[in-house]
């Protein structure tokens, strides 16, 4: 059974969602349980409505549109995030959220009652830019974080999240978890260069690499920039600057999937003619191999350690977010290349670089990604962009798969 789409709702829908938290250069600014959250969410919950879907909020803010099956089985759920990072493009996430809507519109317009139910989801704080560690609603979701460690994490300014999750009004009721699906699908847009650089439609995702998120905080000595000779200084600025030097190379040395970010860094008293006597930066290493993660995170802290010495500053360092590489369900990873081979669509079997909500829903069930091109590799940027043939394609190896699978 093959549903036709009607074109026009996922691109319209997608441009929709990306007014609210519209940004210059046709981006999207929708940090985790904000008020352009709040908007966002409130239209795609109004989106779901509209589509007969039962929505439930649960106790962390993700939200579940259910749509009942002939038997109350566990659902086939598919999904993703709606928040965005800061300078964030307008695929990231929503792609998948929006999609997963279209299934349910192709199944109302035919008059399809699937045997097992159909479930879409937006998991809360996905990016982990304003709250860490990442993932956060999948992850209470999937029974490795617990919802007061969640509610706890604050932001730059203290705010803490379960305090600004109430605010938004989307401190649901339902547990979350309760809903266990009997498989989990995410659709989305690649973020790196790989099929748009081979030309290929569909990427076949068999796993997700490693994370390894950290903050530091530097302590050295304020002092004159100009009257402090070097041998007495102890620059906070110094090290962050090192490290940032240190993993770069350090990625470079290793290379394979190894990839090191020093993402932010704040300096005080951050002014020209004062050596800074407090450094706070980050440090986001991943790998497909969780040995030589290891292996990045034991080198840095080495690094660290020597320069801290050499320079008489004092670090402390903070875990913001460390998961394992993650591996999809083979059959169901078999599942995805099928239908898009059916579909007469190139595919690739890769290995996602970027985090997803999908990792921590294989810990409940079996799980897969479908990946569709990122024009020139680009993402959390608001140049980010797919191609509407390739967005449309994407949404069809999801629809079908998810027939089938809401059959079995
Ligand atoms: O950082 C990530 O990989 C994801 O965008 N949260
Ligand atoms: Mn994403
Ligand atoms: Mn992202």
């Amino acid at each position: 059974m093959t549903l036709k789409f009607a074109d026009r709702h996922l691109l319209d829908n997608l441009d929709a969602l990306a007014r609210i938290g519209a940004i210059e250069g046709g981006g999207c600014a929708r940090l985790a349980l904000t008020d352009e959250d709040r908007l966002g969410r409130d239209l795609v919950v109004g989106w779901m409505k509209e589509l007969d879907l039962d929505v439930r909020v649960d106790a962390i803010g993700n939200v579940i549109g259910l749509r009942a099956g002939r038997e109350n089985l566990p659902p086939i759920m598919t999904g993703s995030h709606i928040d965005t990072v800061r300078t964030g493009g307008r695929y990231d996430g929503n792609y998948g959220v929006l999609a997963g809507l279209e299934v349910v519109r192709a199944l109302n317009a035919a008059n399809v009652v699937t045997r097992r139910p159909v479930a879409v989801a937006f998991f809360t704080n996905e990016e982990g830019a304003r709250f860490q560690p990442d993932m956060m609603g999948s992850l209470v979701y999937a029974g490795g974080l617990g919802l007061n460690e969640a509610y706890a994490a604050v932001d730059q300014d203290g705010v803490a999240a379960g305090d600004a999750l109430r605010r938004i009004g989307y401190l649901g009721a339902t547990m979350p978890g309760a809903l266990k699906p009997h498989a989990f699908l995410e659709l989305h847009i690649e973020q790196g260069p790989i099929l748009d650089e081979e030309k290929v439609r569909i990427g076949v995702v068999e796993s997700v690499q490693g994370i390894s998120w950290t903050e530091y905080t530097v302590t050295g000595v304020s002092n004159h920039a100009g009257t402090t000779p070097m041998r007495l200084r102890r620059d906070a600025g110094y090290l962050a600057a090192s490290v940032n030097l240190f993993v770069r190379k350090l990625a470079w040395d290793m290379g394979g999937n190894q990839v090191a970010t020093v993402g932010s860094l704040a300096l005080r008293p951050n002014l020209i003619n004062v050596v800074p006597n407090r450094a706070v930066f980050t440090v986001d290493l991943r790998n497909t191999d969780e040995a030589k993660l290891k292996e990045a995170e034991a080198a840095v802290a080495a690094h660290i350690a020597d320069v801290a010495a050499a320079e008489r500053v004092e670090v402390k360092s903070k875990v913001l977010a460390r998961f394992e590489p993650v591996i999809f369900d083979a059959s169901l990873v078999d599942r995805v290349e099928h239908h898009a081979m059916a579909l007469s669509l190139s595919t690739r079997r890769m290995p996602s670089g970027a985090g997803h909500d999908a990792q921590m829903m294989q810990r409940l069930c079996p799980t897969a990604m479908i990946f569709v091109p990122s024009v020139a590799g680009l993402s959390h940027n608001v140049k980010e962009h797919t191609e509407p043939a390739d967005l449309i394609a994407g949404a069809q190896v999801l629809l079908n798969l998810m027939v089938e699978l809401a059959e079995s």
